[in-house]
């Protein structure tokens, strides 16, 4: 499954999900393994951390011009066709595509070259609090497509003297050498926007913009998240050669002082950090595995949720949209040195991965909030620099959402005045045993007068950790009891601070993290275990305290 609702009526496409032959480096042995999926899933695999190639072969009815798009590969692809390199991609988190031309009828192969492995050519896929696995992870889909279609299509929704508008952008791509006269209609709901005359030069893309008023629709909020497919239609001389179904809900986000408004209300935060991991699938969580986390976070009443450390497989952003969750969504980096921000391939692989996490998932109006560089070198003057670049990219690329990045550079990061809203990880109680009430005030003092004064403030981490089944009437730590306690304490504080505007627990579900590096050595089984759940969802007491707490936060 691609997105949870169909994208074209028109456009042939299908999904290649399925078995696909699997060899690892240096093996001749082959194996099926299913994609969707995660080569640590088979046994032999299951610390496998190196290159492996997947391969499938398909049919071609008729001569063609293909689109071959991945929503993920983990971490690097190389991808052939009939043994033709035809596209690299590195980042597990983001999607790709490209466009082959003049495909024959009959039988042709595609392989897919992975790589899950560290070393300098790999600024962001780390040893690291959580871990990098190995495959076709997202779902790829092969579609037939005219010479000339349309690339994407983004929504801008707004609010102007009380009335709604939409933007709409249409990109289309003309993948010939000649000049083409296109015109396309957009229905959505009972409205339509459309264009009679757009001239695309040959090997080129062009961008049509039409913004007008929809007096009479309803609003995507929290509370009721109403959805609305917007239906693109391409056609040539008459004809209809392509289309593409998008959905998209009318709502603003907007920062007004300290506040942070959606739809011109005040929104309270009140949300898990997610990693994409799970016991028996790692990152490639299937959908009922998606549905059953979302179902889990919202009987503990979350509103909110943040995708650490990374963008997110976009039918899960789907769900949020169609629940009403309000997503912080950031790129892809955690915890990041200013050495390791050095690393000569970062500020590319930083600069594709904002990019792509914006182009893709532009439309979805659960996404509130971009965010960058989770706990990276905002305390350093080079630190600052890229912090300042990234947001000025993401910028550049959508001013209809506010910008944040969570920091742990206590009283010492010099970069609070970059962000729209400034965010903190803190684990009072945790890793210092300090007062919750008394530690936040020294931070809020310290924000405000470190360039973060009269802006929202998120909480973007509180936590503790605890083994499952681990109970202890000492309340000692690691049991599962002190960790309630922690995330009770730190919530009651958060929750009743007038300069905060939203808390998001670390963390929903305990995750795998890397053997390589020092996480082993304070990770008991080789996982973050500051889950209110294990990674089987198995709740740990803390589930109750959370839900107790944000379902009587109104
Ligand atoms: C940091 C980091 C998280 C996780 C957490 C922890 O705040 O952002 O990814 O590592 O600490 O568990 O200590």
């Amino acid at each position: 499954m691609i997105r949870l609702f169909e994208q074209h009526q028109i456009r042939k496409i299908k999904e290649l999900d399925g078995i696909w032959d699997f060899s690892p480096e240096g093996d001749l042995a082959m194996y099926q393994l299913p994609v969707p999926g995660c080569w640590e899933q088979h046994p032999n695999f299951s610390t496998y951390r190196g290159k492996g190639t997947y391969r499938k072969t398909i049919v071609i009815t008729e001569p063609s011009t293909l689109r071959l798009e991945f929503k993920g590969v983990s971490h690097t692809a190389y991808v052939y066709f009939d043994g033709e390199l035809i596209a690299h991609h590195y980042n597990a988190f983001t999607p790709f595509s490209t466009i082959i031309k003049q495909v024959q009828k009959g039988t042709h192969e595609i392989k897919v070259l992975v790589d899950n492995g560290f070393g300098e050519y790999s600024a962001l896929h780390i040893p690291n609090d959580y871990y990098t696995y190995g495959g076709i992870t997202r779902p790829v889909s092969l579609a037939c497509i005219s010479d000339t279609y349309i690339k994407q299509i983004k929504f801008t929704p707004s609010f102007e003297d009380g009335v709604w508008y939409g933007k709409l952008d249409v990109v289309i791509h003309n993948t010939t050498s000649k000049l083409g006269r296109f015109s396309f209609v957009s229905t959505i709901d009972h409205y339509e926007m459309s264009f009679n005359d757009v001239e695309v030069l040959g090997d080129s893309e062009t961008t049509v913009t039409i913004k007008q008023q929809f007096p009479d629709i309803t609003p995507w909020s929290h509370k009721n998240p109403k959805l609305y497919s917007i239906h693109t239609i391409l056609s040539s001389n008459g004809n209809a050669i392509d289309d593409l179904i998008e959905r998209v809900g009318f709502r603003t986000v907007n920062v007004i002082g300290t506040k942070l408004q959606v739809n011109g209300e005040h929104v309270f935060l009140k949300g898990f950090n997610r990693h994409e991991d799970y016991a028996t699938v790692g990152c490639a969580i299937p959908l009922p595995l998606m549905v059953h986390d979302m179902d889990l976070m919202q009987d503990m009443g979350v509103n909110a949720l943040r995708t650490c450390h990374y963008p997110n497989d976009e039918i899960f952003l789907d769900l949020c949209d169609e629940r009403g969750i309000l997503v912080w969504e950031e790129n892809h980096a955690r915890g990041l040195l200013l050495e390791d921000m050095q690393n000569p391939n970062f500020d590319k692989q930083c600069e594709d991965c904002n990019r792509e996490m914006v182009e893709n998932h532009y439309n979805h109006p659960c996404v509130i909030i971009w965010g960058i560089l989770n706990e990276c070198a905002s305390e350093t003057k080079e630190g600052r620099l890229k912090y300042q670049k990234q947001y000025e990219q993401i910028k550049n690329m959508d001013t209809s959402r506010p910008t944040t990045s969570a920091t742990c550079r206590h009283f010492t990061d010099i970069s609070l005045d970059l962000p729209d809203i400034v965010s903190f990880n803190m684990y009072s109680g945790w890793y210092k045993d300090v007062p919750v009430k008394e530690r936040n005030e020294e931070e809020i003092e310290w924000i405000k007068n470190s360039g973060g004064d009269d802006k929202p403030i998120i909480v973007s981490e509180l936590g503790a950790a605890a083994i499952y089944g681990y109970r202890d009437r000492t309340r000692c730590k690691w049991s599962e009891e002190r960790q309630a306690d922690i995330i009770e304490e730190n919530l009651k504080v958060y929750m009743n601070d007038e300069h905060i505007t939203g808390v998001f627990v670390w963390q929903f579900a305990d995750c795998r993290v890397t053997e390589e590096g020092p996480w082993f050595a304070t990770r008991a089984r080789c996982h973050n275990n500051k889950g209110v759940v294990d990674e089987y969802r198995r709740p740990k007491i803390a589930y109750d305290i959370v839900k107790n707490l944000f379902l009587d936060k109104k």
